[in-house]
């Protein structure tokens, strides 16, 4: 019998092929050496300087649009796209939330809904880190309520004009390509937005004290004329972006996991030497059951995102079952970050320790891609019948 590993105490690692370990391997020792270095002095600045630089390493790596075929992506499983969602949220989730916009969401929405020639014009370029994307659905007025948006886009002779605003976008300031969600008249449309088109801007949202090392922004769009072919023809209705959040959403299951698992061991080794009483910390019954209570959580946080991994790598993962992992998973990260954070008492709120920093993060990714409150209506609706979105 293999001896107990208090980092893997489920033997979840005999799951993985070694394919799968060398993934891993290869972003968990990119993360360590590129971000972790430097991450605590990003946050508190509250920016993240060499975006661009990342996104080239990360493209050489082939961590951008990681599961997606063809085009210079990667082709991996869902196994091992999850796997490096949490090397990189272990190291910073404004990293892991760079990742999925680039590749769930932008890239994605492109690869499924683009025409062959947006294909062959972004992607390739996308996948190599050479141009970011971001994914606009969300309004300062309507984040939960997509179908209520207001960004509008009308035909005029063959073009498309847009005008609307979209809010809380991440890499907005620094991406090449918005793929922006707007109202026509044939319904929600989808569109491939060069940044650089005049009308088009994206000020950088500051002052934010979550994903601090994390471009977030505004997307401002004042009368941008785009040709007709720069409609994303493969997507009609809310469905559309929805789908695409699927994606993003899958990697959050697994992401959080890995800021847990990083307040998890900053716990556990606080814990053997810091000293009270004249005994390690460690050897109290309190801090005990909360290490086990927080192992519990995270190991089946870990069997739960491999669950899913599999679904989606068998073609059978439903979007339910996507908020049923989002839900719980970030959920009991943040709960374990929040532990975490306790057993380190005052040292807790240091950035010299990354609970805090992962604890803050966390609750933008409470938020994101779908509050709990909507995965929790999803799951009602799904168990019930009934649909309590309007009351
Ligand atoms: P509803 O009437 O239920 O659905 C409209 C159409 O969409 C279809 N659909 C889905 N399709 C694929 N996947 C899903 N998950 C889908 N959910 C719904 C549905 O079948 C229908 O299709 P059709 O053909 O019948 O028209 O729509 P609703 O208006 O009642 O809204 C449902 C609700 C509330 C669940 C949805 O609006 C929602 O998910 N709201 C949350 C919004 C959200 O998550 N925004 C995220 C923005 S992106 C982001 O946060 C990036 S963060 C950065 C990072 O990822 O790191
Ligand atoms: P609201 O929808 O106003 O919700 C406020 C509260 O009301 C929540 O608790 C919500 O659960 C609750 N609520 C709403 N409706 C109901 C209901 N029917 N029943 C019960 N409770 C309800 N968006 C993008 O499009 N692209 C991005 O790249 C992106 N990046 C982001 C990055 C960061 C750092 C953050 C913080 C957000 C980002 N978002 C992005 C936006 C995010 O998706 C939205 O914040 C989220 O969907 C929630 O919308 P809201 O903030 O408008 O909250």
């Amino acid at each position: 019998r293999a001896p107990f590993d208090p980092h893997d105490p489920l033997g979840v690692d005999d799951l993985l092929s070694p394919e799968d370990r060398a993934v891993r391997d290869t972003v968990r020792d990119w993360a360590r050496d590129r971000v972790l270095p430097h991450v605590a002095d990003w946050y508190e600045r509250g920016e993240l300087p060499v975006i661009r630089e990342l996104a080239r390493e990360l493209g050489a790596i082939g961590a951008l649009g990681m599961p997606l075929t063809g085009y210079g992506c990667a082709g991996a499983s869902a196994v091992q796209y999850g796997l490096a969602c949490l090397e990189l949220e272990a190291a910073d989730s404004g990293i892991r939330s760079m990742v999925s916009v680039q590749g769930s969401l932008a890239m994605y929405a492109i690869h499924r809904y683009g025409s062959e020639e947006q294909r062959q014009e972004w992607l390739p370029r996308m996948a190599a880190g050479e141009v970011i994307g971001c994914f606009g659905l969300t309004e300062p007025d309507h984040g939960s309520d997509p179908a209520s948006m207001r960004t509008y886009a009308k035909r005029d002779n063959g073009d498309w004009v847009l005008n609307g605003r979209k809010m809380w976008i991440t890499n907005g300031s620094v991406a090449g390509v918005a793929v922006v969600w707007a109202q026509t008249e044939e319904g929600v449309r989808g569109f491939a937005v060069p940044t650089g088109t005049p009308g088009f801007s994206a000020p950088e949202i500051h002052h934010k004290w979550s994903l601090r090392a994390s471009v977030t922004s505004e997307l401002v769009m004042d009368d941008v004329r785009l040709p007709g072919d720069a409609l994303l023809p493969g997507a009609t209705g809310l469905g559309g972006p929805l789908s695409c959040l699927n994606h993003a959403r899958y990697g959050i299951v697994w992401g959080a996991m890995g800021a847990a698992r990083s307040c998890f061991e900053a716990a556990l080794d606080y814990a053997r030497s810091r000293e009270q009483f004249g005994r390690p910390i460690a050897g109290f019954q309190l801090t005990q059951a909360k290490l086990a209570d927080m192992a519990v959580e995270l190991h089946k946080g870990i069997l739960l995102a491999h669950h899913l991994g599999r679904r989606m790598d068998a073609g059978s993962l439903r979007p339910e079952q996507v908020s049923f992992g989002k839900l719980n998973n970030v959920r009991e990260a943040i709960e374990i970050c929040r532990t975490a954070r306790t057993i380190l008492g005052a040292n807790g709120i240091s950035l010299e320790y990354p609970v805090m920093r992962h604890a803050t993060n966390l609750e933008s990714v409470l938020t994101y891609e779908g509050t709990v409150e909507m995965h929790q209506l999803v799951l009602g609706k799904a168990l019930t019948g009934i649909d309590a979105f309007r009351g």
